[in-house]
């Protein structure tokens, strides 16, 4: 009796002690972070959010600052983009993205501002009111094993360039779009969608000229 009554008190003691410890707080970020070229930055699961008045606030305000600088050839690894995530993620040149989760997309969650190759893997974004991966250079997009809810749109060409980007969507589940998962005005660009669920999607291609797209194995729920 005396044996149960101690453990049932340290057992008490040890439920209340994890009651009392809190989530991990995220960590604000006043002045953007820049990953060297060639390196990665690990984020090891934490949440990160933008200091409002130094990077912005995450609204529709154009020229809000990146809480993530990637400079060529660098990886964004390991993270969360909570609210406000600010322009979230600039990209120089080739960057690898791997388990990045937007919570709560800003402006949009990550740009393309020169010419490469753009590697997303796992993660997701959610809550985009206009675009979520904005290519505003010549380049390539893959997404894969990537998950978006309640977005505008997935990838946008910025409005009005000409330049060819290259955009895929493999292996994805993409819900409650407003617009189009791919759009683009350039006559040149090319989109392709493959083993993707999606729900609740006006049309997959927006803007893409004749041949310049194609789909397969993707399910409609
Ligand atoms: O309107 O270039 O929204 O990078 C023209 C602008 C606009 C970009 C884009 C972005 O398309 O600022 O966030
Ligand atoms: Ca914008
Ligand atoms: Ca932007």
């Amino acid at each position: 009796m005396k044996k149960m009554l101690s453990l049932a008190l340290s057992l008490g003691l040890v439920s209340s002690l994890f009651a009392a410890l809190p989530a991990q707080a995220a960590t604000t970020v006043s002045t953007t972070i820049v990953v060297p070229a060639g390196t990665t930055y690990d984020g090891k699961g934490q949440t990160f959010v933008a200091n409002a008045s130094t990077l912005g606030d995450g609204g529709q305000g154009e020229n809000q600052k990146p809480v993530f600088k990637l400079e060529a050839g660098a990886t964004l690894k390991n993270v969360i983009l909570g609210a406000p995530a600010a322009d979230g993620v600039h990209c120089y040149g080739n960057c690898t993205i791997s388990n990045v989760t937007w919570q709560d997309v800003g402006e949009d969650a990550l740009t393309l501002k020169s010419p490469g190759t753009v590697n997303i893997t796992g993660g997701g974004a959610y809550k985009a009111y206009d675009k979520v991966f904005q290519m505003n250079a010549a380049g390539t997009i893959n997404i894969k094993n990537f998950k978006a809810n309640d977005i505008g749109k997935l990838v946008r060409q910025n409005g009005g360039t000409t330049f060819q980007v290259n955009m895929t969507v493999d292996s994805s589940d993409i819900s409650d779009v407003k617009d189009s998962i791919l759009r683009t005005d350039s006559s040149v660009s090319q989109g392709k969608i493959t083993n993707t669920r999606y729900h609740n999607v006006p049309t997959l291609f927006k803007g893409f000229s004749s041949g310049k797209t194609s789909q397969s194995g993707n399910t409609q729920y």
